[in-house]
């Protein structure tokens, strides 16, 4: 195999590998109630720390279902979670009853662990920073390179239930940790990779 041959090869193949990490998870791989804890969705891996427990068990992050009416029939009595065409969300599970999911008021750390480094992260939350008295920055989304934080995004407080909120970090990061007060959901994530040299 000739030298021009190879390289395109090994370019082709980098390109693949680096492809398959870019992606916006939206949680509509699974049903509501799905224990996402350590799991690996699109080669990030979510996890999670500081989030108490039920009074036995570690609460788990879950799936909930926020294509419900807000102020009537959420799951769980989480009407503020509502939030009509995102679906799936992710949540930490405030009592671990998976068949009524139910997002804690404890808050925590949701660990994204993308394997790969990456440039950029979009991360959309619903009901976090609402009306339960939280100030600018006591929620927020932080960057890390091999576990050192390099870049961090407050989220803004006092907006209410259901508010959306969009946070997002650029620079070269390799996981990312979305630190919850209270309650509220993930809604999706949408990161990029590093890009191809020229
Ligand atoms: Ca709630
Ligand atoms: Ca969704
Ligand atoms: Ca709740
Ligand atoms: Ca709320």
């Amino acid at each position: 195999m000739n030298k021009a041959i190879t390289q395109l090869i090994s370019i082709s193949a980098l390109f693949a590998s680096v492809s398959t990490h870019a992606a916006l998870i939206d949680f509509e791989g699974g049903m509501p109630g799905d224990i996402i804890t350590n799991t690996t969705i699109d080669g990030a891996t979510f996890s999670v720390t500081n989030q108490g427990n039920t009074g036995g068990d570690a609460r788990e992050l879950i799936l909930f279902n926020s294509d419900c009416t807000q102020n009537v029939d959420c799951t769980g009595g989480d009407n503020d979670l509502a939030l009509i065409g995102a679906g799936n969300i992710l949540i930490i599970s405030q009592d671990n009853n998976f068949n009524n999911p139910n997002d804690s008021f404890a808050g925590g750390d949701i660990a994204v662990d993308f394997g790969v480094n990456i440039t950029q992260v979009s991360v959309v939350t619903v009901d976090v920073g609402d009306s339960r008295g939280l100030n600018d920055g006591d929620n927020f989304l932080a960057a890390f390179f091999q576990g050192s934080e390099v870049a961090r995004f407050d989220i803004l407080g006092g907006q209410g239930d259901n508010n959306v909120q969009t946070a997002f970090l650029s620079g070269l990061f390799d996981s990312v940790v979305l630190h919850l007060e209270g309650s509220g959901g993930l809604v999706s994530v949408n990161f990029a990779p590093v890009s191809l040299p020229a």
